[in-house]
């Protein structure tokens, strides 16, 4: 497992998730600038609304040197340990090709820079539910997205934790983080994992895991966590209720967290704790103030950060990802 430097401190108010709490001098590996947050280079930008929250960025903070470099319509940053990279492209077309050749670039760099272990992936593209049946934009990129695996010869069961939303300003953007040595792979005993979906849900299946398990450098653990939705077995529980629907993504997460618990035999990632955070995104920018009510119910405590995105399945209104660290 990956020796990361990775942990969380969230301050008070108006709060910025800090993955790195080492002692010596600290670079930011990736800033994620969400909300009204204090300007910081580099910072990224992931083409979603924020809707409010506390979390207004994400620090991504590494405890060595970090090495910057960019190239056309892609950026990289790196450590000792783990490689950052963003890329962003116009999504045009058929997003099968986009995502293909995204990922065949994607896993090269990573590869021939050292870092082989993909960690988490964050996928935000363009019109995510437009097209019918098999053709629908979310499908073609499962299509894309396998294609290139299966010629890289990674096997969807080996996938990485990962996030697919839809924005809406015609632009790919997606978001790796690799590791020199492997994660490991969380799945959820309340849901079917992804590359088993039946076709009903597309020709190609997705390949991530629910979570990715890290090793931190100081015996701790974080737990990089997909996108969580209302979905059971397979199926989508609570189509059109995006109250309920929140309910039952909060319970997958529990089911996930206890799995990750027992898994791992680390007592302490079974239940959110002071160095966790999420990402909430919702379809309709209406729905955000009673799901983040609902979700501050369940966690009165939990940095969250809103977002208006689409979900990959029409019947979807609302996703949760989260990191977590024990
Ligand atoms: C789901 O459980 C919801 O295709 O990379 C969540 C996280 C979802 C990642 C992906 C899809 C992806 O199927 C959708």
């Amino acid at each position: 497992m990956a020796h990361a430097h990775l942990t969380k401190a969230a301050e008070s108010g108006k709060r910025a998730l800090v993955l790195s709490r080492a002692s010596h001098s600290q670079q930011a590996l990736v800033n994620f600038i969400f909300g009204p947050a204090q300007a910081v280079w580099p910072s990224t930008d992931i083409g979603l609304k924020w809707l409010g929250g506390d979390l207004v960025c994400e620090r991504w903070m590494a405890a060595s040197p970090v090495r910057f470099g960019h190239g056309d319509g892609w950026s990289w940053s790196r450590n000792d340990e783990l490689l950052a990279v963003a890329m962003v492209a116009p999504d045009e077309g058929d997003p099968a090709e986009t995502t293909a050749r995204f990922y065949r670039e994607l896993i090269a760099t990573v590869r021939s820079a050292g870092y082989p272990h993909l960690l988490r992936i964050w996928n935000y593209l363009s019109d995510i539910n437009g097209g019918d049946g098999d053709n629908e934009r979310y499908r073609r990129f499962c299509v894309g997205r396998g294609q290139a695996l299966a010629e890289a010869g990674l096997e969807d069961a080996r996938m990485c934790a990962a996030t697919a939303i839809g924005n809406h300003d015609d632009r790919f953007r997606l978001f790796a983080l690799a590791g020199r040595t492997p994660g490991q792979s969380v799945e959820n005993p309340r849901q079917v994992s992804a590359w088993n979906y039946p076709p009903i849900y597309g020709a190609r299946s997705p390949a991530f895991a629910r979570a990715t398990a890290v090793s931190l450098q100081d015996q701790r653990t974080a737990l990089l966590i997909s996108g969580t939705a209302s979905v059971v077995g397979h199926a989508t529980a609570h189509p059109g209720d995006v109250l309920a629907q929140t309910d039952e993504a909060v319970s997958n997460l529990a089911a996930l967290l206890a799995e990750a618990a027992s898994d791992l035999r680390q007592p302490g990632l079974a239940r959110f704790g002071s160095e966790s955070a999420a990402r909430v995104y919702v379809r309709h920018a209406e729905d955000w103030p009673a799901v983040h009510e609902r979700l501050r119910e369940h966690w009165p405590s939990l940095p969250l950060a809103g977002f208006l995105g689409d979900i990959c399945r029409r019947d979807l209104l609302m996703e949760i990802e989260a990191w977590h660290c024990a």
